[in-house]
């Protein structure tokens, strides 16, 4: 199998002797004392120098050409495991298999010992990472910022089918991908207070100070030069901060007690923020990410530049979500306060500065931050983000003569009882462009949740469709897949231009093509059932339907509706009613916001639904059902390959896009799934026959809810959803409850609609070659689904960067 890469020349006798100098002086082992960990390290070694030779030549590239650069700000990154993507784009996997062999190295067993990096939680992540991998790939000069968490998200286990929670110490045995800089710190100020200067500049005078230590790793392109950095920013106190007194008077926890609290700040991934603390340490977690990546973004624009006027023809700041939002108000008091710009020439070159995506509709995930918390941690930012907000409104009155309602919609704070700044007003009054990250949600977002800005400003409004890696989820996910793809398309081009996926439309009339191609999605499900029987003992039939729904629990997301389609399915088999039945394996994938009360419910639900399912000798023929613990990107490419049914089934209105949803579509499944977020774009590109669609659209859901939606009606009135309520009433009066009388999420709406929908589903399942026909047209069609397609429209509609070319 030949791919593109750029690395070529290395002998598997070059790799493997770099591989024992590694051992030997970077370990200081051999490799017959060597442990696992040794040799896995020496292995990640040798692979990421093939990678810093590009690293270098391409910071020399950009040093030289000194372009526009995007520096993409988030919270998080759902990097998935190094050394496969590294081996596979240094063009070193081959070599490396035989010299492994040559020394006695089980590949698997040090692959094994690869740890998913833990700097991520769920689809705005993994997105991140998905860009960054598409920017390196498109040869755009860019950086990611971050904090490196020392513990990601948690590792999720199932104790009695309930969600149990453990620290992720992803870095227990070290990161050998990561290069630290701990000589380049930052100091980042909290609290205090500020003085009069002259005009509006002030000085802000910290009452704590904290250093961010910065590390990087490598974002390597594919089939090209280039090679990117994330730097990632990790709290430390300053030496000082030991109390050596407190230590000798046997005062230990006094005597670190100033680490603690420093170090605190990069702990963990999304604190939780149901305390008053909590909601404090988020905040001091964003202004610490933004503070440093802002004065590391100005130390890289010195190198180069002197005018500030050039400073946002040279750097973009893409704000993913709301998170680094408070880098508006940090690049004005640097301006400013620091620099001595006058306020207007700061904040035009603020407002060029910034681009900010969003990533929800649901007005409850929109940050907002109580004033007077503001205040005592960051009360410089607060006066600026007051004054950004008093000129606002002067340009809002002006538009809106004697409109007082409008102000009160538009304002960066507010009113009520407790003032609060909203940080998505803050967002969009301070940059240049907003985009939502599918059309239906660009559009509901202008039409609904930021209306009033894109009446006031609809120039700035964009709407950039989400995308996935190709090379992440088809060819390092699904390389059976990606090898017959290849030999159909000719060569491995297809990796970095998958619009060329389309040729293979020819291919779904081809019954020798279609065999190969369930051939291939037989031993996906085989290696899935061999892992799931490992991690989770159930036992899954290779060759039935396997259905699967992989996402973060969230009610909207509608997990429920799937559980009640599984209680429907449990039922009619039991009373031997099996004509739109056919074997299906229910694969669930998944974490809960461990404080999110009701989808942990509904978590423990499926898992006793599990339970009943598999343990019945009657249905397990026709049903298994698996809810494969700890979902995370390593998992997410096990189980896609393997999928035949996709399930997109949120409520109309309430997925801002979704990308599993393309990576599954991707790899051949088919979708069930409602008129929600990217599943439109997919269905346009698939093809209305290829794609099977359920339930209420946006317009119907507001209808509904206009005319006063009573849940208990649609229970009253179905009698196979009565059966099936009434059973999850047994397992949980709670959860049952709130579907007759509440349903927010309108599932009771939408059931009938939805098991109908899967019958058809079924009966589609029955005709092999019309099935796999359709499955390789829905991977001829997600071309543009392409995380390169969606980095080149943010290059032309956002961001106006054009490659840098890195020589060889
Ligand atoms: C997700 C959206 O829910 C999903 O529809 C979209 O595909 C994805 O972002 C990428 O655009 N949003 C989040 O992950 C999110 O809002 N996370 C919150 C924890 C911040």
């Amino acid at each position: 199998m030949t791919y593109a890469t750029t690395h070529s020349g290395t002998t598997p006798g070059d790799f493997g002797r770099e591989l024992l100098s590694n051992l030997y002086y970077q370990r200081g082992t051999t490799l017959e004392s060597a442990s696992a960990q040794d040799a896995y390290h020496s292995l990640a070694l040798t692979v990421r120098n093939r990678l810093v030779d590009r690293y270098i030549r391409t910071a020399a590239a950009h040093y030289q050409e000194n372009p526009r650069f995007i520096y993409y700000l988030s919270a998080e990154y759902m990097l998935g495991r190094q050394l496969d993507q590294n081996l596979l784009y240094s063009g070193t996997q081959e070599c490396a298999h035989s010299a492994l062999a040559a020394l006695g190295l089980s590949g698997d067993e040090l692959d094994a010992l690869d740890v998913e990096p833990g700097l991520g939680n769920g689809g705005l992540g993994r997105l991140a990472a998905c860009l960054l991998d598409a920017m390196a790939t498109q040869d755009i000069p860019a950086v990611g910022y971050g904090i490196r968490y020392d513990y990601g998200i948690f590792q999720q286990e199932f104790q009695d089918g309930a969600q149990v929670e453990h620290p992720d110490d992803w870095t227990f045995y070290g990161n050998p991908w990561e290069f630290h800089a701990s000589d380049d710190q930052q100091k980042v100020g909290f609290y205090g207070h500020t003085e009069a200067l002259d005009g509006v500049r002030r000085k802000w005078v910290p009452g704590e100070i904290v250093l961010g230590e910065p590390s990087h790793m490598l974002v390597p392109g594919y089939g090209t030069t280039t090679v990117n950095i994330i730097r990632l920013w990790k709290a430390r106190a300053s030496p000082q901060s030991f109390n050596l007194s407190h230590f000798g008077a046997g005062q230990y926890g006094e005597a670190v007690e100033e680490i603690v609290r420093s170090e605190n700040i990069s702990k963990v991934l999304y604190p939780d923020d149901s305390t008053e603390l909590g909601r404090e340490l988020r905040l001091k977690q964003q202004h610490f990410l933004v503070t440093c990546a802002l004065r590391d973004i100005v130390r890289r624009f010195r190198l180069c530049n002197s005018d500030w006027d050039h400073f946002a023809d040279k750097v973009v700041i893409q704000l993913n979500d709301t998170h680094p939002v408070m880098a508006i108000a940090e690049l004005m008091r640097m301006l400013v306060d620091e620099e001595g710009l006058d306020w207007d020439r700061a904040w035009s070159i603020t407002r060029r500065t910034f681009a900010y995506t969003c990533h929800t509709l649901l007005p409850e995930a929109l940050e907002t931050w109580p004033v007077e918390l503001m205040r005592r941690l960051l009360p410089r930012h607060l006066e600026i983000i007051f004054l950004i907000n008093h000129l606002f409104l002067q340009e809002v009155a002006d538009r809106y003569p004697g409109d007082d309602a409008k102000l009160r919609e538009l304002s960066i704070i507010a009113e009520g009882a407790e003032q609060r700044v909203r940080m998505a007003h803050l967002a969009v009054v301070g940059s240049s462009a907003v985009n939502g990250v599918a059309e239906l949600h660009s559009r509901l977002l202008a039409a609904t949740t930021l209306h009033g800005f894109a009446n006031l400003w609809p120039g700035r409004f964009h709407n950039v469709t989400n995308g996935v890696s190709p090379r992440r989820f088809v060819r390092l996910a699904n390389p059976r897949l990606a090898e017959l793809i290849t030999e159909r398309l000719g060569d491995g081009g297809w990796l970095t231009d998958l619009d060329q996926l389309s040729r293979l439309e020819p291919a779904a009339a081809d019954p020798e093509f279609r065999r190969r191609w369930r051939e291939v999605k037989r031993l996906n499900r085989e290696d899935l059932a061999e892992q799931t029987l490992a991690t989770t003992g159930v036992v899954l039939d290779p060759d039935a339907l396997c259905d699967v729904m992989i996402k973060r629990f969230h009610e909207y997301k509608r997990q429920l509706l799937r559980v009640l389609h599984v209680v429907t399915l449990y039922h009619r088999i039991r009373r031997g009613e099996v004509a739109d039945v056919v074997p299906r394996s229910i694969v669930f994938g998944g974490k809960a916001a461990p404080g999110y009360y009701v989808a942990k419910r509904i978590m423990k639900l499926a898992n006793r639904v599990a339970e009943v399912v598999n343990a019945d000798p009657a249905v397990s023929p026709y049903l298994k059902m698996v809810f494969l613990p700890d979902y995370n990107v390593s998992r997410a490419q096990l189980i896609i390959p393997a999928a035949d049914l996709s399930e997109q089934i949120s409520l109309a209105g309430k997925e801002a896009s979704g990308t599993s949803n393309m990576k599954l579509a991707l790899n051949g499944a088919l979708t069930i799934g409602t008129l929600d977020g990217a599943n439109v774009e997919i269905r346009d590109r698939v093809g209305g026959e290829n794609f099977f669609l359920f339930g209420l659209d946006t317009a119907e859901v507001a209808a509904l809810r206009g005319r006063g939606y009573r849940p208990r009606d649609h229970y009253e009135r179905d009698a196979e959803l009565r059966e099936v309520v009434d059973a999850v009433a047994g397992w949980d009066g709670e959860l049952a409850d709130d579907l007759m009388h509440r349903d927010e999420y309108l599932t009771l709406a939408d059931f009938r609609a939805y098991v109908d929908c899967q019958d058809r589903v079924a009966r589609a399942w029955r005709d092999p070659e019309d099935w796999t026909r359709m499955s390789i047209l829905n991977t001829a069609r997600s071309g543009f689904f392409s995380a390169d397609r969606t980095v080149r429209d943010y290059c032309r509609d956002i961001w106006h960067v054009t490659p840098v070319y890195v020589p060889r």
